[in-house]
């Protein structure tokens, strides 16, 4: 898929879901590498580097984005030859959507040992990590039952309640202001996660931290599903994650707004669920307390406290 495409479909959450959105990027990283028509590594660079740019400019929050853009060019100042340059983009990107699809089995496995027979879990919005945990717990023949929340403006819920109902899980569909009512009867909360911060905080959807709220306030455990990507190595730095503002269109439509002069529809697409309300994250290299965000940011993905030596990060992620 080119560049300009995966862009627009990005933007406009054709292609969503901060896993999927990583390994779109990827795909679009290598097919051009493929295309570029470069005699010199320099130009094939600043290529790369354009076609980077129009990809991170489609959505702030997502740190999967920025982190499979950093994967896939580390190399890109070290090639002598284009061709070189080509073939490492080409390679790292393939490993890239390879070892994300493992991560998701991995996380899937992990998991599902987190749920136990009998158990009801709540989900919210719609995470295809989080999703292949209660999906395996159910294919290894535990008993389970979900609430799933409709997640309001976009509604990835229906894709949630879809995916669980094809894969023949008994689902309760509910509305998001909904969970404070029904948390006493569920078990274990499982989300994914668009970031995840040096001092374990989650960033996921919207009203995620009033789901763990209630979960908290209920002693529900909170459970994030997230592959070592989502992690955020600039938190190190105190950079904030930026959450994203979507159209106001989302939520209301432009014809009564416009009749509604003094209001002002806001539309954030995420928000932050502190480290104390997460109990656990499952990640592919196991399932970690959020406090430990530094040490996957520092093994996985590269990124120590003294290696902030270029813009695009140290090289050596860790793709196996
Ligand atoms: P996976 C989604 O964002 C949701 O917030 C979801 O929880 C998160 O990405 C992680 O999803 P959006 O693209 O990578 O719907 O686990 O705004 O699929």
């Amino acid at each position: 898929m080119i560049v300009p495409e995966t862009a627009n479909k990005i933007k406009s959450m054709e292609i969503r879901g901060a896993g999927r959105i990583a390994r779109a990027v990827a795909e679009a990283l290598r097919d051009h590498a493929l295309a570029v028509q470069a005699p010199a590594p320099a130009a094939f660079r600043e290529e790369m580097e354009r076609a980077a740019s129009t990809l991170l400019a489609t959505r702030p929050t997502a740190v999967s984005l920025p982190n499979a853009v950093h994967i896939v060019l580390a190399d890109l100042g070290h090639a002598k030859t284009t061709e070189e340059a080509r073939a490492d983009v080409v390679q790292r990107a393939d490993d890239f959507i390879r070892s994300s699809q493992h991560a998701v089995e991995q996380i899937a496995q992990f998991g599902a040992s987190h749920i136990r027979d009998g158990d009801t879990i709540l989900t919210h919005c719609n995470s295809e990590a989080a999703l292949g945990c209660i999906i395996e717990a159910h294919r290894q023949g535990k008993e389970i039952e979900v609430f799933a929340t409709e997640v309001r403006p976009r509604n990835q819920g229906l894709i949630t309640i879809r995916t669980l109902n094809d894969a023949g899980i008994k689902t309760n569909f509910i509305v998001d202001s909904a969970v404070r009512s029904f948390i006493n009867d569920v078990d274990l909360v499982i989300v994914g996660a668009d970031a995840v911060t040096v001092n374990g905080a989650v960033v996921n959807k919207i009203g995620t931290a009033q789901v763990a709220h209630s979960a908290r306030e209920a002693r529900v455990n909170m459970v994030v599903a997230a592959e070592t990507y989502k992690f955020a190595p600039r938190t190190i730095l105190g950079e904030l994650i930026r959450i994203e503002e979507r159209p106001g269109s989302e939520v209301l439509p432009d014809e009564i707004a416009r009749t509604l002069p003094l209001v002002t529809v806001r539309n954030p697409a995420f928000d932050v669920t502190p480290a104390e309300y997460v109990d656990l994250i499952v990640t592919e290299k196991g399932a970690i307390p959020p406090q430990m965000a530094y040490v996957i940011i520092r093994d996985y993905l590269g990124w120590g406290i003294d290696e902030f030596h270029t813009p695009f990060g140290p090289a050596g992620f860790n793709c196996e």
